[in-house]
């Protein structure tokens, strides 16, 4: 299915201006209804599908991405609609997603920043179930020899508050280049470091405590292997 080339032009005013470019933050993208479904697909997923890391669990859809390319998997239709939706924002260049990772934090549990990296094109769209939670940035590790010692305190930059039903889309910038990561805690104080606190309904001076929250992390990888036949072709 063709969708448009670059963002709708209504998106063009939730732009996150304060932040670096690009950043599109979308409050309740989905229902209440909508949430609720998805939370119960998530969880009535073969168990098998769980992968299990320090901090978090997931579930990996559409594949493995590999520079080689990625064997393509079918997405089952709960998580395919909103493939086509966030598509049809014109979040992928006209191209459709084709990869989701559905990662569950319990309250206390986060990520390490990290970038997303060279695989999937270099836009990262996140829809938020059950819980908020503060997106971290940090600046990378930098070459320079005479700078302040590089710990994770001193490259952070600011944070974006991800309500829950809420769709986040970075780009540009802030995919090539940001890393991005979730403290592991269960409370979060809103600051002014917190870019985009009226965008989401928030006040400054507030505390919010974590519940378990439920993110589809959804992305086209561009670089796609239809069938295992053509494993073997150079
Ligand atoms: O849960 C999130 O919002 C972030 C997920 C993430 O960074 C990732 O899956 O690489």
């Amino acid at each position: 299915m063709d969708h448009p080339t670059c963002i709708l032009e209504q998106l063009k005013q939730l732009v996150v201006k304060t932040a670096p470019q690009t950043v599109f933050y979308i409050p309740d993208f989905i229902s209440e209804e909508e949430e609720s479904y998805l939370l119960q697909q998530v969880y009535k997923s073969p168990k098998t599908k769980w992968t299990y890391l320090s901090g978090r669990r997931l579930q990996n859809w559409g594949g493995s991405p590999h520079p080689r390319g990625m064997l393509a998997e079918t997405i089952p239709d709960w998580l395919q609609t909103y493939c086509e939706k966030i598509s049809s924002l014109g979040a992928f260049s006209g191209k459709t997603a084709n990869h989701v990772l559905v990662n569950e934090y319990k309250q206390g549990e986060g990520i390490m920043p990290h970038e997303d990296g060279p695989l999937y094109h270099p836009t990262v769209t996140t829809v938020s179930l059950g819980s908020h939670t503060l997106l971290d940035f940090y600046r990378p590790v930098s070459s320079l020899e005479d700078e302040a010692p590089q710990t994770e305190e001193n490259r952070f930059l600011f944070s974006l508050l991800l309500q829950p039903r809420s769709l986040l889309i970075l780009q540009d910038e802030m995919y090539q280049h940001l890393l991005h990561g979730i403290q592991s805690c269960s409370q979060d104080n809103l600051t002014d470091q917190v870019l985009n606190l009226s965008a989401a309904g928030a006040q400054l001076g507030e505390t919010l405590t974590r519940g378990t929250r439920v993110s589809l992390t959804i992305r086209h990888v561009p670089k796609v292997i239809k069938t295992k036949l053509m494993l073997g072709r150079k």
